[in-house]
């Protein structure tokens, strides 16, 4: 048994794209995932975000449920095409939408906690060039100062942005995800743009003196493990965790990129002249909480071939159906490690969970008793993190829903509550269940 201090925030989260739907609706425009989804060959299936959960026209359902779980905190994602459809548009009937969502929540004691920008970016910004044009962080302003001129007080807790890692390196240079390019200069430019448009945003909100509200982002972190002792595997792991983690971690808490990185991309890169010497001050300004993302760990080994050095190698534990290794004892080295090298400002865990195979037995339930293991698992090392005095003020399980999985479509079921995608009902996961439980005792039992 382990108890979590009082006031600790369990919570659920989810993002715009992958559960809203209603992508036509009240002036939305396309964002590049309704572009990249719609382009053959990108996602599994085919499948786009035009219906995910229905959630835009459900979402009074959707809090209902969320109450009954008795989450104390519910994260979500601002879909930005709503909000400016068109380049210096603003759409009144787009904040609207969260504007209720957000009341609701509220009336029902839950706190909202909303991520500005969760990859769906409005394809007109698109067709500017994307997160390569520095002109972004320009439109990425105007957008934050919209929001928090709206809802910034009575929205508690704001996040600029989720995983720059994914909306960079994965977008830009592995192209698994939108606008699906593969250059390696790309996906850096792309990442320093994003850093700095956090930054201004920040800058924005400290002017605006939202003075009941907090400011942080989202980062998702991977710790790596070197495949042996070896003094090459030893600097492959170095180069991993660059890659990662201290790419956007040293900007943020130390004001630099990390030097050992910047010899390594040299090569590939070229000159790294799209950092001004004036942007790190406005990346590093003081925020009020970070937020991780956890799934999994990475293992690596020497390449020479390989123009990062390394290459990943399969860990020994049991796999998620992701093919993510469990390895809840990652998510305690991980904050032991931002404790110890980075901060101690408040840190919130605001994405961790699974997909696993679900399916509806006969009796109409979902016994995911993996789920239930890897989530007790991760809070026990998140617990054991706070009883030596780390931290850690909340946890927010990834999802609510099971919902849009980006590339991989409706095929992975990350969510807590089922959703039957023909009929749109929803049926609570024993995971559910067993979280309810956890959260109305603020302990687990294992
Ligand atoms: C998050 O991305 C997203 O914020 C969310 O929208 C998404 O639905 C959710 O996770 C589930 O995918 O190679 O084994 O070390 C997570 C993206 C997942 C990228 C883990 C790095 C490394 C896994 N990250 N991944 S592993």
């Amino acid at each position: 048994m382990a108890n979590f201090p009082k006031g600790f925030l369990f919570g659920t989260a989810t993002s715009s794209y992958q559960i809203e739907g209603a992508v036509n609706e009240d002036g939305r425009t396309p964002s590049i995932w309704d572009t990249f989804s719609k382009t053959s060959g990108m996602t599994y299936n085919g499948d786009t975000g035009d219906i995910a959960c229905d959630h835009y026209h459900r979402y009074k359902e959707d809090v209902v449920i969320l109450k009954e779980i008795g989450v104390k905190a519910y994260r979500f994602s601002i879909a930005w095409p709503r909000i400016f459809p068109e380049k210096g548009n603003f759409n009144p009937k787009g904040i609207d939408f969260y504007k209720r969502l957000v009341e609701e929540l509220l009336k029902n004691d839950i706190i909202p906690v909303a991520t500005i920008y969760h990859w769906d970016l409005p394809q007109w910004a698109g067709d500017l060039g994307g997160w390569l044009n520095r002109d972004l962080i320009y439109w990425y302003s105007e957008y934050s100062q919209k929001l928090f001129k709206e809802i910034g007080n009575v929205v508690p807790m704001w996040i600029t942005h989720n995983e720059p890692w994914c909306a960079s390196i994965l977008s830009y240079g592995i192209g698994e995800h939108a606008p699906g390019h593969k250059d390696y200069r790309e996906a850096l430019i792309a990442a320093h743009h994003i850093l700095l448009s956090h930054g201004e945003a920040v800058k924005i909100f400290r002017d605006m003196n939202i003075k009941e509200s907090q400011i942080g982002i989202t980062l998702n972190l991977t710790p790596a493990y070197p495949a042996s002792e070896r003094d090459v595997d030893r600097l492959a792991a170095q180069y991993a965790d660059g890659f990662s983690n201290r790419w956007f971690l040293d900007p943020i808490f130390k004001g630099n990129y990390p030097e050992d990185m910047i010899e390594l991309y040299k090569e590939e890169i070229g000159k790294f002249d799209f950092i001004k010497s004036e942007d790190l001050g406005i990346i590093s300004q003081p925020i009020d909480f970070l937020g991780i993302n956890f799934y999994s760990r990475s293992i690596v080994k020497y390449s020479e071939k390989s123009m990062l050095k390394w290459i990943g190698v399969e860990g020994p534990g049991a796999k998620t159906d992701m093919g993510w290794e469990i390895r809840p004892e990652s998510l305690y080295d991980l904050l032991k490690r931002l404790d110890k090298e980075y901060t101690r400002i408040p840190i919130y865990i605001t994405e961790n969970g699974a997909a696993f195979k679900d399916i509806i037995t006969e009796d109409g339930k979902v016994h995911d008793q993996e789920r239930i293991e890897y989530i007790k698992e991760h809070l026990k090392y998140a617990n054991k993190f706070i009883k030596e005095g780390g931290n850690l003020k909340g946890y927010f399980l990834w999802s609510f829903l099971d919902n849009f999985e980006w590339a991989f479509g409706y095929s992975k079921r990350f969510g807590i509550v089922y959703v039957d995608y023909k009929t749109q009902k929803r049926i609570l996961k024993d995971s559910a269940l067993w979280y309810k439980e956890v959260i109305n005792r603020a302990s687990i039992v294992f």
